[in-house]
């Protein structure tokens, strides 16, 4: 790594940081101090953007950003820290709309394109969101939410289209972004980073992976988590290279542009993998000939966000050629460990920390693990989070002196860190989410028909683990699992809707009177998807 980062005082900018600097670029003041919307300028002409037809030169992406950031700032001089929540699909405006908000001072809030309006309701209030901006395609649900709350609506094609003004030169060592994340308790909480952490977890990445102009990834992944926001699109606007962007995984349509045989890069989580294995087994041997052809054009094919099943591993090097390059991270700190690029990719295993990163293993009683023995990942570094958003117990909670603690269990063997599952089972990671088993619970406890449950993490070849819930209905009340899973997803994101129901006249619990997760998961019968 090359620079050193301090994580300084962030807030309402020192006097000279909102004065005019150096006048090149496509506005009369370009407003700098973020590196990643700097560097842009030195490769100009080169494409930033591919979305369907569309490609978009980094030129155009500084510009439509200068406008959306002129927007928002509507004659103030700099947004100070005001949270902009938005709801763009993948595309060409989300990253105007990004770059336009971290150009006008301001911190990015991106709202999850599937969510019920519960969960984007909780995401603008607990932000605290100053500004909403929304695609026209979404303008009718998000526009009501943010006016029931009086706040400023913007739509994100209008605020492209706003003539440029003077911008506001910005701290690097402002807070830049808030993703929400599940825990082990309550509601998500919004993970803030500032713009010097977000540059030191693309920076580890464009080392360890070789970034460069000339490479070309597809994006398939939601624009509101790390996976996607960090690892493929920053890292491309990093390196000056190309992001062909779809608004939404399809295996079908990922293997007909991976069959046009001009991508560099691809990164994914395992359910992807699986899902794109399955459309390989389906597909006529001559389209397996174009798609075989288009991998092995790749230089580097990533699996991250849960854990890659090594049968998943061995089928993908069969069909493609590549050994999947497996790595771990977090929205709390970007990427922590990951395989070599060049050298041995031990399947089951996640690599050695990245450059940049510390990491270190610790047993129950605080002491590091000797080596070979299991111990909880805690990580240090540059690109570690600054905090939870105005939740300053649950971050000090969070760190052990200056380490984050992760929560994840690691063994290191033979130098390689293999992951063994979280101290905490209440956490369930399906399809690459995070969701918090409590908070789910919580909802469905709501339900008048229910009186007690448990949720679970079920294992899954596909989902690599299924929500699954436990119910005891009320005295003489049924409920069909068709019923309640609509029920669910007027509250609850798609992905927290439980797909394994049980219902029991009593959940299994302790002396203490706790309920036995455990004993929970073993009632589930294997295989079934739901069962009354
Ligand atoms: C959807 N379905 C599920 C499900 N999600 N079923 C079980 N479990 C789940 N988790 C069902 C739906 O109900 C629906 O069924 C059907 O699948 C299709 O839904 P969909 O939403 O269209 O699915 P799809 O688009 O195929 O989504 C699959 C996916 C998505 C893998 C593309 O889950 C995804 O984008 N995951 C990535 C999440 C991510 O980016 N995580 C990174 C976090 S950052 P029906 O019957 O209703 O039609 C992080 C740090 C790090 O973790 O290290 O990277
Ligand atoms: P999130 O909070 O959504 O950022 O998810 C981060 C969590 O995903 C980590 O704490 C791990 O539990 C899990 N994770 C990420 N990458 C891997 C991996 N390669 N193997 C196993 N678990 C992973």
């Amino acid at each position: 790594m090359k620079d050193q980062y301090s994580d300084g005082e962030s807030g309402p900018p020192r006097s000279n940081e909102s004065k005019e600097s150096d006048a090149s670029g496509p506005t009369s003041a370009f407003g700098r101090g973020i590196a990643l919307v700097d560097r842009a300028r030195d490769h100009a002409g080169r494409v930033a953007v591919i979305s369907g037809q569309d490609a978009f030169t980094y030129e155009q992406l500084l510009e439509a950003s200068a406008c959306v950031a002129s927007c928002i700032l509507d004659g103030r001089d700099d947004l100070r820290e005001t949270r902009v929540a938005f709801q763009e699909p993948p595309g060409f405006e989300y990253a105007a709309v990004q770059w336009g908000i971290w150009r006008a001072g301001g911190i990015a809030v991106p709202l999850s394109m599937d969510h019920p309006a519960p969960e984007l309701e909780y995401v603008i209030d607990d932000a605290g969101a100053g500004i909403v901006i929304a695609h026209a395609d979404y303008e009718e649900r998000v526009r009501c939410l943010a006016q029931r709350r009086g706040i400023p609506f913007l739509l994100g094609n209008e605020a492209l289209r706003v003539n440029p003004a003077r911008l506001p030169e910005v701290n690097p060592a402002r807070r830049a972004m808030i993703l929400y994340t599940s825990g082990t308790t309550g509601r998500p909480k919004g993970v803030v980073t500032t713009h010097n952490n977000i540059r030191a977890q693309i920076e580890c990445l464009i080392e360890a992976w070789e970034w460069n102009a000339r490479d070309r990834i597809l994006s398939v992944l939601p624009l509101n988590h790390v996976h996607g926001i960090i690892n493929v699109l920053l890292c491309a606007f990093w390196a000056g290279a190309a992001c062909d962007i779809l608004p939404r995984f399809d295996a079908d349509r990922v293997w007909a542009r991976i069959a046009e045989g001009d991508l560099t890069l691809f990164m994914a989580v395992p359910t992807i993998y699986v899902k794109l294995i399955r459309a390989w087994e389906k597909a006529s041997s001559a389209a397996c000939m174009a798609m075989g052809e288009g991998c092995s054009r790749m230089r580097l094919m990533v699996s991250g966000s849960a854990a890659l099943p090594v049968p998943v591993l061995e089928r993908w090097r069969e069909i493609t050629g590549h050994t999947l390059l497996e790595r771990y991270g977090m929205t709390e700190i970007g990427m922590a460990l990951s395989n070599p690029l060049h050298g041995p990719r031990k399947p089951g295993h996640v690599g050695q920390p990245l450059p940049g990163v510390q990491v270190r293993l610790l047993d129950e009683s605080g002491k590091p693990v000797s080596p070979g023995e299991p111990g909880e990942i805690q990580v240090k570094g540059p690109g570690v989070f600054r905090e939870y958003w105005q939740r300053p117990e649950a971050t000090r909670e969070s760190f052990r002196e200056g380490w984050f603690v992760t929560g994840d269990i690691a063994v290191v063997e033979d130098g390689s860190y293999r992951m063994l599952g979280r101290s905490n089972t209440d956490i369930i990671k399906t399809g690459g989410y995070k969701v918090s088993a409590p908070e789910i619970e919580n909802v469905l406890l709501e339900h008048p028909e229910i009186e007690e449950c448990a949720v679970v993490g079920i294992d899954d070849p596909e989902w690599g683990q299924r929500v699954g819930a436990a119910l005891v209905l009320a005295k003489g009340a049924s409920l069909d699992p068709d019923s309640l899973r609509a029920w669910t997803k007027e509250r609850l994101a798609q992905y927290k809707t439980p797909t394994r129901i049980l219902f029991v006249d009593d959940l299994p619990r302790n002396a203490m009177g706790k309920v036995q997760k455990t004993v929970v998961v073993a009632l589930f019968p294997k295989g079934e998807m739901t069962n009354a």
